[in-house]
């Protein structure tokens, strides 16, 4: 089981974390997603071995900015 903290910026509420955390998990090889705006970090837990990039641009795509 594969930890990565993403540093994002743009989520302002509840609201985003629950959209970042339900677009997150319909990837392949997510298996958990947590969301939390007040310090701006999405934490993925990985049960497969995927490119992480699938998942920034997954975040991009949502509206929100990855940051490195
Ligand atoms: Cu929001």
């Amino acid at each position: 089981m594969n930890e990565i903290i993403f540093n994002v910026e743009g989520m302002m509420c509840n609201g985003c974390e629950n959209r970042v955390q339900n677009a997150l998990q319909t990837i392949d090889g997510v298996e958990k997603v947590v969301a939390n705006h007040v310090d701006g970090t999405v934490t993925v837990t990985l049960n497969s071995d995927i490119d992480k990039s699938i998942i920034k641009d997954k975040l991009e795509d949502l509206g929100y900015e990855v940051k490195e």
